[in-house]
């Protein structure tokens, strides 16, 4: 099947020919005009709109959100025209394979697609704006009027082991969302008719059709990835249940095999690694403990950065530009609302590039700074691409490569970069203690990131309306994670709008897939590097020969299919979870073992 036939087909036919008669048949040359031209128009504004929300999310303000409304606003209509003109011309014959694709790209550059009048383009951006503002400054103020942000509160849920003061951290954050919800519905309804005006069902089926296939193979596929990591993850949920159990006592632990929320040391249960001492117990001991190393040597947030940025230059790529050190945000600022989550710009898409983020110093922020990093040397490596070209391969590409960098930082980098005095004698014991305290973050992540889109594809298809929002959110994170909620839920609870993305509006399948991805990267970066020896002691630091082919993989941005840019840097057509089963393949071994007898699974599980 030609890959023009596959994209025609994707409109349906009767609605094609409709399209196709109302406008003139233009030849090949004419749609390339457009397409430049679309490219030119959108980049201008692109940036435009780059420096208005850098200043909203440094800065939140009543103004400075109106400010980056209007840039947003500009940007919407455009690619909204640009996206339905595409559309218009891709249901003429005659095409050429690679203009069909830059049409495609053309239809999905809009992440959140207006129906094309200005009134709902208006309320759909101001609602965008105030989602992100009501998270980025929501606060927790309990019944002494004390009041915490996300950040510190977030530190106090990882090292509290007293379950009376996480259920109140817990429940405490989720107070900033209710507010949300009637908004998001709002959303819903008007980001639904702009999807439904470029030729898709919903807006759940624009975001699952931006993968070089259709959405519903796209949606198979996640399912097939799941799958063939599940075993991996039930064993795992099934230990840290009974450690917790083992640790809080029966009264605290449902009894249906599910785990609390709260307890997992992460305010939206995504990542455990914070429990690592409750999951291990005294008795196996990680070769290294990285927030330890960081305080015994006093390193600060932009020795962070410098780590992460030498660890890029060691692999022959260029170092980070003067204007990242003095544009980016690293710290919390005291004085003024600032949006946390951490991001990563270019904003002039050339190499004005920055991060922004609130740095703590833990190991955990470690690996979100490489995260940072990876896209900035992305966004680099592709900025001399045509316009609809500069992204990442498929989204998940994206995310993968500086977790796939940060799974080189293994004891050896350590000693070779000086911040271990000696390298840790390596047992069987300390590497399932280091492979768990990594599993508790990427093994852990899996079923979350794939019901973050699981549960929004529900809403926007209309499956689920906004009286039961909350109630399809638990059902899928008991039946994919086998979390429970701690406590009852009240009318009125958006518990789904307490995690930044959802208010955000940032597609979440790129982190399940990115999870799986890193892996294979970070496979191929040690085979590059000349590695023989078990992945999760692999390092790739200082070898160029990897560094060669990150930087073609990452150069070629969205230039084609991601299938063939996987290929060229991997030998691989296809997202491969095996990857990441055989770096945790000794940890799957001892977890089958610490299982045997107990009691797994949980009630609703799939
Ligand atoms: O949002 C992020 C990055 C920025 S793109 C810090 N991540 C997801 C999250 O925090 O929920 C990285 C992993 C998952
Ligand atoms: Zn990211």
């Amino acid at each position: 099947m030609s890959r023009a036939w596959t994209l025609r087909g994707l409109i349906p036919l009767a609605l094609a020919a409709a399209t196709a008669a109302a406008a003139q048949q233009p030849d090949e040359a004419q749609v390339r005009e457009f397409i430049d031209a679309a490219g030119e128009r959108a980049g201008e504004l692109s940036v435009r709109n780059s420096r208005a929300q850098w200043v909203f999310q440094n800065f939140i303000t009543h103004d400075t959100q109106l400010m980056s409304v209007a840039t947003r606003k500009a940007l919407t209509i455009e690619g909204g025209d640009n996206a339905r003109r595409a559309r218009e011309y891709m249901a003429f014959p005659g095409l050429s394979d690679r203009t069909l694709r830059d049409l495609e790209l053309i239809r999905h550059e809009v992440s959140v697609p207006s129906p094309a009048d200005a009134d709902s383009t208006t309320e759909l951006v101001e609602i965008g704006a105030e989602l992100k503002s009501l998270y980025s400054t929501g606060k927790y103020c309990d019944d002494t009027g004390e009041c915490a942000t996300l950040r510190d509160m977030e530190l106090r849920l990882a090292n509290s082991r007293d379950p009376d003061e996480l259920l109140e951290l817990w429940r405490g954050w989720r107070q900033v969302s209710p507010p949300m919800r009637d908004l998001y519905a709002r959303q819903v309804t008007l980001a639904n008719r702009g999807a439904r005006e470029l030729g898709y069902r919903d807006l759940g089926d624009y975001w699952r059709s931006r993968y070089d296939m259709s959405g519903d193979a796209f949606a198979a596929d996640m399912e097939r990835y799941w799958q063939e990591a599940k075993p991996l993850y039930d064993a795992l949920q099934c230990h840290v249940r009974d450690r917790l159990e083992a640790f809080y006592g029966e009264e605290v632990m449902p009894g249906d095999g599910t785990i609390p929320a709260h307890l997992l040391g992460n305010m939206w249960a995504q990542g455990w690694s914070n429990i690592e001492d409750v999951v291990m117990g005294g008795e196996y001991r990680a070769p290294y403990n990285l927030t330890q190393i960081l305080a015994e040597r006093d390193m600060d947030a932009l020795d962070m950065v410098e780590m992460a940025e030498g660890f890029f230059t060691s692999l022959g790529l260029e170092p980070l530009p003067d204007t990242f050190w003095e544009r980016s945000l690293f710290t919390r600022p005291q004085d003024r609302e600032v949006v946390c989550h951490a991001s990563a710009w270019n904003v002039d898409a050339v190499d004005d590039l920055r991060i922004k983020m609130c740095i703590q110093r833990t190991g955990e922020e470690v690996r979100v700074v490489h995260h940072e990093l990876g896209h900035n040397y992305y966004q680099r490596a592709y900025n001399d691409q045509p316009f609809y070209y500069r992204g990442s391969a498929n989204p998940g590409f994206h995310e993968a490569v500086g977790d796939a960098i940060a799974l080189s930082v293994t004891p050896d980098y350590l000693v070779r970069i000086g911040l271990l005095d000696e390298r840790p004698a390596t047992s069987d014991d300390n590497t399932i203690a280091q492979l768990m305290k990594l599993a508790l973050d990427k093994v852990a992540f899996l079923p979350f990131g794939y019901i973050m889109d699981k549960w929004r594809w529900q809403v926007f298809a209309g499956e689920v309306g906004a009286d039961q929002y909350n109630d399809a959110w638990w059902r899928l994170r008991r039946e994919y994670q086998g979390v429970s909620s701690p406590a009852p839920g009240a009318a009125g609870d958006f518990d789904p709008g307490a995690k930044f993305h959802i208010p955000a509006n940032v597609s979440y399948s790129r982190y399940f897939l990115a999870h799986l991805l890193q892996f294979q990267f970070h496979r191929e970066l040690c085979e590059q590097a000349g590695f023989d020896g078990p992945l999760h002691a692999c390092s790739a630091y200082g070898s160029e020969r990897a560094g060669e082919a990150l930087h073609a993989m990452l150069g070629a941005g969205k230039s084609q299919p991601w299938q063939d840019t996987l290929e060229d840097f991997t030998g691989q057509r296809d997202v491969d979870p095996s990857a990441m089963l055989e770096y945790f393949a000794p940890l799957k071994a001892w977890l089958d073992e610490q299982n045997r007898g107990r009691q797994c699974g949980w009630q609703g599980a799939s």
